[in-house]
C-alpha cells in the first residue's frame, strides 16, 4: 500500500466509527466481557468492567495502531526514538477514549449497562514507572508526540513494582511496593519475537582479522513488551516499548536433576531481578551495579532494536541517522552511545572515525539537573567488570575527544581533565554526562535559566570546545491530561467562550483574554474553582479524613520532597504564620489551607523528617481552636499522577519555591498555573518564562536570583545573622527546634534546625523575608475577588506556549529533523 492509500484508509476509519451508537458499545462491552473475561454481566465485579472498557476501546486503538506503523514504514519517514529509564504515564482508559473523542459515548454505553464510568477509571492502577518530572515529562512527550502525528517509540523498562506506595503512619512516611500489575495489564502486549540477548562480563579478545569479539559470560533476554500510546484525536498511536528480562537459559535441567532446584532457577531469578524494581530516587545516584545492569540492559535492548528496524527495511547501516533520531532522557540511557558504536565497529563492520560520525548524527541528549552530586558516574573497576568492550570503546573515544580538545584554542590542563570521559581525581569514575555530550549532536537544558547554566558550570569546557551543540527546549506538558481530561469543567468553559481551536492548538488559550475582565465568565470561572475544590476536599476527606473548607485559599505544594525544593521554607512560613495570627487575632486573616504531597526517597533522612514535620506541624494547628477556620495543613499520602490530577485543578496558589539555579525546569508549576492557580516562586527554573508568559504583576516573585545565590555563597553566608535580624523566622524555628511541634520528642528537629543555622545550604534563611512578604501580597489580592480572578484567568489564557506540543514542535525541528 502506498502512504497516500494508507492514509486515506485512517480517514475511513475516522469516518466507520462515527457510529456513535451507545447500545451498539454497550454490546461490544459485554461481548468483551463474556468472550474475553469469561464473565457473566451478573456475576462481573468493577475490576471486570474495567478490563472490558479498555479490552473494547483497545480494539480500536489497535486498528489505528497498525495503520499508523504502516503508514510510517511505507513512506520510509525518519523516526523518534526516545530512551528513558522512566515513563510516569498514570492511568490510561481516560486518556485513550477522550483522545478517541469517545468520552460521551463510553459513559452513556456504560449507563445502559449500570457501570459508572467514573468509578471503574478510579480503579484503573496508575502506572508509576517512574519518579516525578523526568519521567512524567517522558509521557507528557510521548502523548504529543502521537498528537503531532510523528512516528515515535518509547524506550524503557516494564518494572514489576514501579514506584513505592506511600503510606504515612503516625506522620512518617513508610514504603510499600506497589503492584500495578495485580490485576494483569490489558493496555499491554508481550512481543516474544522481539526479544534481544544482552550480554554482561566476560572478556574480549582480538580476532585474527583484526576485529574484536566480546564473550559474555552471562546472557540474559530483553522481550519487548508494547503499549499503545494515543494521540489527540486519535489520528496517531505510537508504541511505548519497554522491556522485560528473561533467563536466557531459564533453567539449568543438570542441577535441577541433581537436586540443586533453587540453583537450576537462579538463572531466571537473576533476570527477574533487573526489572524487579525502579530506583526510588530523583538524584544523588547511589552506584549500585544492579542500576548499571538495568541501564546497559534497556540501552543495549533498545538500540539492537533500532538497528534491527533499520536493517530490517532495507536500509544501509550508513544511513542510520537518516532514519532514526534517538533522544537520551538525562545521562540514564548514556551508555547507549559505547552501545551503538559497538555494534557499528563489531558488528557491521564499520571504521570507529564512521561509526563515530554516524553516532553523534543519530544522538541527542537532554539534561535535567545542574546538581554535581547528581551527574552520573560510574567506578571504572565496575563499568569494566560489566562492560569490557564498552570500557574500551570509551577509551577510544575519550582518546579521540581529548585529542582534539587539546588541538583547541585556550585549553588548559584543568580544562582538558574537565572535558574527559574518565574522572582522574580519587577513585577513577566514568562520567556519563560527558560520554552523552561528546556522543550527541544536540544537547538540551529544559529552560531557559537552566541551559544558560549549563553552558557556565557543569558543561563550560565542553561548551568552549562545542559550541553550537548546547540548546534550550523549555519543559511543556500535554494539555489534553493536564487541562481536558483533568479539568472537565473548565474545559467547558473555555469552549464556550472562544470555541474549540484551543484543544488543537493551545496557544489559542490567548482568546481568553478579552473575558479576563468579564463578570459574567469570572462568576463561572470561580465557580469551577469552587466545585474542584469541593471535590477535593470530599477526596481527602475520605483517604485521610481530614475537613478542608473549600472556600479558604487553597495554597498547595506537590512534588518531590528534596531539600532545594524548599517544603522546608513553606513549613517554617506556615508555623510564623500561625503565630501571627494567634498573637494577632483581631486581624483580617485570610482562611488558608496548606497543602502538601510527595514522597522521599527512601534513602533520603532529611526529606523523610520533613515529611514527619509537615504532618507534626498540621497536628497541631488543625487542633488549635485559635486559628480554627483560619488556617488548617494536610499532608496527602501517596502522590502520583492520579492525585496529581485531583489536586491541579483545585488548586488557588501553587508554590515554586526552590533555591535559584537548582530546579533545571519544574513541570508542576505549569500544570497548576494552566488550571488558574496564581504562582509564588523564585526566579528558578520554567518560573521565569512563566513570568513572560502571564505578565509580571500575575505571578508574585520572590527572593534572590541565580547569580545572586552564586555570589552569596562565593562570599560566606552566614545564616545565623540573617536568623537573628528576623525575630518571626528565629521564633519559628526555635519553636521546632525545641519540640512545640513534637513534645513527645523534642529533640526530633534538633539537628535539622541545627542545619539552617549553621549552614543553610539553600539559603532558606535568606528568602524567608521576601517568601513571608509574598505570602502577605498573596492575601492582599485575595480580598479583591475579582482582581484575583482576573489575575489567575489571564494565567490560564497565557499558559499555551507551555504545551508539549510546542516543545516536541521545537526538539522536531531543531534536533531530530523531522516534520
Ligand atoms: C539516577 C541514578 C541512579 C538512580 C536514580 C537516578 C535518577 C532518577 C531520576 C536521577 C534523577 C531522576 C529524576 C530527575 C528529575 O525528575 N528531574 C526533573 O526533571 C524535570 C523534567 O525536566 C524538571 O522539570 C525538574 O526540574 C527536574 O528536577
Amino acid at each position: 500500500m502506498t502512504a497516500e492509500a494508507i492514509l486515506a484508509n485512517t480517514r475511513s476509519l475516522d469516518a466507520a466509527d462515527t457510529t456513535r451508537d451507545p447500545q451498539a458499545l454497550a454490546d461490544r462491552i459485554i461481548d468483551c466481557l463474556v468472550h474475553r473475561i469469561g464473565k457473566d454481566q451478573r456475576a462481573a465485579k468493577p475490576h471486570d468492567w474495567l478490563t472490558a472498557a479498555v479490552l473494547t476501546v483497545r480494539d480500536d486503538v489497535i486498528e489505528r495502531w497498525m495503520t499508523s506503523t504502516r503508514a510510517t514504514q511505507a513512506s520510509g519517514a525518519k523516526r523518534v526514538y526516545y530512551l528513558s529509564l522512566e515513563f510516569l504515564i498514570g492511568r490510561l482508559l481516560r486518556d485513550a477514549i477522550a483522545n478517541l473523542g469517545r468520552a460521551e459515548e463510553f459513559d452513556a454505553a456504560l449507563k445502559l449497562l449500570g457501570v459508572d464510568l467514573a468509578m471503574i477509571e478510579e480503579i484503573e492502577p496508575d502506572a508509576a514507572l517512574g519518579n516525578g518530572g523526568l519521567g512524567r515529562l517522558a509521557a507528557c512527550f510521548m502523548e504529543s508526540l502521537a498528537s503531532l502525528n510523528l512516528p515515535a517509540y518509547g524506550y524503557g523498562i516494564r518494572y514489576v513494582n514501579g514506584m513505592f506506595r506511600q503510606r504515612i503512619d503516625d506522620g512518617w512516611q513508610v514504603e510499600l511496593p506497589e503492584t500495578w500489575l495485580a490485576h494483569g495489564n490489558p493496555w499491554e502486549f508481550e512481543r516474544r519475537e522481539s526479544a534481544y540477548i544482552i550480554g554482561f562480563g566476560g572478556e574480549v579478545v582480538g580476532t585474527e582479522t583484526g576485529a574484536v569479539e566480546w564473550t559474555p559470560d552471562e546472557k540474559i533476554e530483553a522481550v519487548a513488551v508494547d503499549t499503545p500510546v494515543v494521540g489527540w484525536r486519535g489520528e496517531r498511536v505510537n508504541t511505548l516499548r519497554l522491556w522485560t528480562a528473561r533467563a536466557f537459559d531459564p533453567i539449568r535441567l543438570d542441577a535441577f536433576n541433581a537436586g540443586d532446584h533453587a540453583g537450576a532457577l537462579a538463572n531466571q531469578v537473576r533476570a527477574e531481578t533487573l526489572v524487579r524494581v525502579l530506583y526510588p530516587a530523583d538524584s544523588s545516584p547511589a552506584g549500585h551495579e544492579l542500576r548499571l545492569r538495568q541501564e546497559y540492559f534497556f540501552s543495549s535492548a533498545s538500540i539492537q532494536d533500532i538497528v534491527r528496524r533499520h536493517v530490517q527495511y532495507g536500509n544501509d547501516i550508513r544511513t542510520l541517522h537518516e532514519k532514526a533520531a534517538i533522544q537520551l532522557n538525562d545521562t540514564h540511557p548514556a551508555v547507549s552511545v559505547a552501545e551503538l558504536m559497538r555494534l557499528l565497529v563489531d558488528h557491521h563492520g564499520l571504521g570507529f572515525d564512521e561509526a563515530w560520525d554516524i553516532t553523534r548524527k543519530t544522538f541527542g541528549y537532554t539534561n535535567h539537573t545542574l546538581l554535581p552530586e547528581a551527574l552520573e558516574s560510574w567506578p571504572l573497576p565496575l563499568f569494566e567488570r560489566l562492560l569490557p568492550r564498552h570500557m574500551q570503546i570509551v577509551y577510544a573515544i575519550n582518546a579521540r575527544l581529548l585529542k582534539e580538545a587539546r588541538r583547541a584554542p585556550g585549553m588548559d590542563d584543568r580544562a582538558i581533565s574537565a572535558i574527559s570521559l574518565i574522572d582522574e581525581g580519587g577513585e577513577r569514575r566514568i562520567r556519563m554526562a560527558n560520554l552523552a555530550f561528546a556522543g550527541s549532536h544536540s544537547v538540551n537544558g529544559v529552560a531557559a535559566l537552566h541551559t544558560e547554566l549549563m553552558k557556565q558550570t557543569v558543561f563550560a569546557d565542553l561548551h568552549r570546545l562545542y559550541p553550537d551543540r548546547i540548546n534550550n527546549k523549555t519543559n511543556g506538558i500535554t494539555p489534553r491530561r493536564w487541562l481536558q481530561q483533568c479539568n472537565p469543567g473548565l474545559t467547558d468553559l473555555i469552549r464556550e467562550a472562544i470555541g474549540d481551536g484551543f484543544l488543537d492548538d493551545a496557544s489559542r488559550l490567548a482568546d481568553l483574554r478579552p473575558f479576563t475582565e468579564d463578570a459574567a465568565f469570572q462568576e463561572r470561572f470561580a465557580a469551577i474553582k469552587r466545585a474542584n475544590k469541593a471535590a477535593l476536599s470530599q477526596h481527602l476527606r475520605e483517604v485521610m479524613g481530614v475537613r478542608l473548607d473549600p472556600d479558604a485559599l487553597f495554597d498547595v505544594q506537590v512534588k518531590r520532597i528534596h531539600e532545594y525544593k524548599r517544603q522546608l521554607l513553606n513549613i517554617i512560613e506556615t508555623v510564623a504564620l500561625y503565630d501571627q495570627i494567634r498573637n494577632h487575632p483581631e486581624r483580617d486573616w485570610v482562611p488558608r489551607v496548606k497543602l502538601f504531597a510527595g514522597k522521599a526517597a527512601s534513602s533520603y533522612h532529611n526529606a523523610k523528617l520533613i515529611i514527619k514535620l509537615t504532618n507534626d506541624v498540621a497536628r497541631k494547628i488543625n487542633a488549635d481552636p485559635a486559628v480554627h477556620g483560619l488556617l488548617s495543613v494536610a499532608f496527602a499520602p501517596n502522590y502520583n499522577v492520579s492525585l496529581a490530577e485531583k489536586i491541579m485543578p483545585a488548586a488557588d496558589l501553587s508554590e515554586q519555591i526552590s533555591t535559584a539555579g537548582m530546579e533545571a525546569s519544574g513541570t508542576g508549576n505549569m500544570k497548576l498555573a494552566l488550571n488558574g492557580a496564581l504562582t509564588i516562586g523564585t526566579l528558578d527554573g520554567a518560573n521565569i518564562e512563566i513570568r513572560d508568559h502571564v505578565g509580571a504583576k500575575d505571578i508574585v516573585i520572590f527572593g534572590l536570583t541565580a547569580d545572586e545565590v552564586a555570589a552569596k555563597r562565593a562570599d560566606g553566608y552566614r545564616p545565623s545573622e540573617v536568623i537573628e535580624a528576623h525575630p518571626d523566622l528565629n521564633q519559628a524555628i526555635s519553636a521546632i527546634e525545641t519540640g512545640v511541634f513534637s513534645p513527645g520528642e523534642p529533640d526530633r528537629y534538633r539537628d535539622l534546625m541545627a542545619g539552617l543555622r549553621e549552614h543553610d545550604w539553600f539559603m532558606l534563611a535568606a528568602d524567608f523575608p521576601s517568601y513571608a512578604e509574598g505570602q502577605r501580597e498573596i492575601d492582599r489580592r485575595w480580598t479583591d475577588p475579582a482582581g484575583w480572578r482576573a489575575a489567575t484567568i489571564r494565567n490560564v489564557a497565557g499558559m499555551g506556549w507551555f504545551s508539549s506540543d510546542r516543545t516536541i514542535g521545537e526538539y522536531a525541528h531543531d534536533i531530530w529533523s523531522v516534520r
